[in-house]
C-alpha cells in the first residue's frame, strides 16, 4: 500500500471542501492533496444533507485518496477514516468517542463528528474524496441538533479556540489517516479495530432505514467489506451496505 503523504491547502470559506477537492482531483491533483476551510457555505453530508459549518466553529477537512484495493471494499475507507478520527479526538483532545456504522463519531451518544466519502471518476482513475466534519464549539450547529450533536468544547468542558485547537486536531488526524490507510489492504485489522471501537457493531438493538426500507433488529457484526450484519427481529440475518441507524432504546416495562 502506498504511503500517504497529505498537503493541505487552506482557504478562508468554500461552499465545500469535498467539492473543491473533487475539482482539483478532476485535473489531476496527486493522492494525499487535503483542503481545509475555515466555513463552508455548502457543506454536505450524505444525501445532499446539509452540514452545518460556520466559521472558526470546526475542523471542515477533506483529502483525495487514490486507492488500490478492489471497490468491494472500499467501504472500509469511511471506517478507516473513523479510527483517525477517534485517534485525533483522543489524543489531542482527550476526548473519547464511540463509531456509529457507517459514519459518525459520538460523544456521549451525540454525534461530534460526520464523514462523507465519495467516489470519482478522474483521468488519472477512480479516487476518493473523504470529508470529515469535527464539531470544535457549540456554534458549530444549530440549536436544535443539541440533543443529538455536540462538540470538542463540550465533551472537554473547555473553551476551543480554533485555531491552536483545530490545527493540533488536524495534525494528529493527518497522522492517524496515514497509519490507518496503510493497513487498508488488510481489511480484518481495520474491521476488527472499528468493532472494539464501536458500541454498534455487537448487541445493539436498532433500527435501520435506507429509503422506504426500514428494519429494525440486533446487530450482529461487520462483514470483511464493511456491511452491517442484523438480525432482524423475524430471525433473519440482514447485510445493510448503506443506510441510517438509529438506536433503540428498551422500554423501562421491559423484561
Ligand atoms: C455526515 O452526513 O455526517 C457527513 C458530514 C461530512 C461533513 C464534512 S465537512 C468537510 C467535508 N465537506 C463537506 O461538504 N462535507 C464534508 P450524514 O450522516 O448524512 O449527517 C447529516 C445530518 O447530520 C444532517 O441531516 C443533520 O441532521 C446533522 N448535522 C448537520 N450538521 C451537523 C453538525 N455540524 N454536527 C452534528 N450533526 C450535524
Amino acid at each position: 500500500m502506498a504511503v500517504l503523504k497529505p498537503k493541505v491547502f487552506r482557504f478562508e470559506s468554500l461552499p465545500s471542501t469535498n467539492t473543491e477537492l473533487a475539482r482539483l482531483a478532476s485535473e489531476g491533483a496527486a493522492e494525499g492533496v487535503s483542503i481545509v476551510a475555515d466555513e463552508q457555505t455548502a457543506g454536505r453530508g450524505r444525501l445532499q444533507r446539509a452540514w452545518s459549518s460556520p466559521k472558526g466553529a470546526g475542523l471542515y477537512f477533506s483529502i483525495l485518496l487514490r486507492p488500490v484495493i478492489p471497490q468491494n471494499y472500499w467501504p472500509l475507507i469511511t471506517f478507516m477514516a473513523a479510527l483517525a478520527v477517534g485517534d485525533a479526538l483522543s489524543e489531542a483532545a482527550g476526548v473519547q468517542t464511540d463509531i456509529k456504522w457507517p459514519n459518525d463519531l459520538l460523544s456521549g451518544e451525540r454525534k461530534i463528528c460526520g464523514i462523507l466519502a465519495e467516489a470519482i471518476d478522474t483521468p488519472a482513475g477512480r479516487a476518493v474524496i473523504v470529508g470529515i466534519g469535527i464539531n470544535l464549539t457549540q456554534n458549530a450547529f444549530p440549536p436544535q441538533l443539541a440533543n443529538v450533536a455536540t462538540s470538542v468544547a463540550e465533551a472537554t468542558g473547555q473553551a476551543m479556540s480554533h485555531v491552536v485547537d483545530r490545527e493540533r486536531i488536524l495534525a494528529v488526524l493527518l497522522d492517524a489517516l496515514s497509519r490507518w490507510y496503510s493497513l487498508l489492504d488488510e481489511p480484518e485489522r481495520i474491521v476488527d479495530a472499528w468493532s472494539n471501537r464501536s458500541s454498534y457493531a455487537i448487541g445493539k438493538l436498532v433500527q435501520v432505514s435506507n429509503g422506504d426500507d426500514v428494519w429494525q433488529g440486533t446487530t450482529s457484526g461487520i462483514e470483511r467489506d464493511g456491511a452491517l450484519r442484523l438480525r432482524t427481529t423475524s430471525g433473519e440475518i440482514k447485510l445493510v451496505r448503506a443506510g441510517d441507524v438509529y438506536r433503540i432504546r428498551a422500554s423501562k416495562n421491559e423484561l
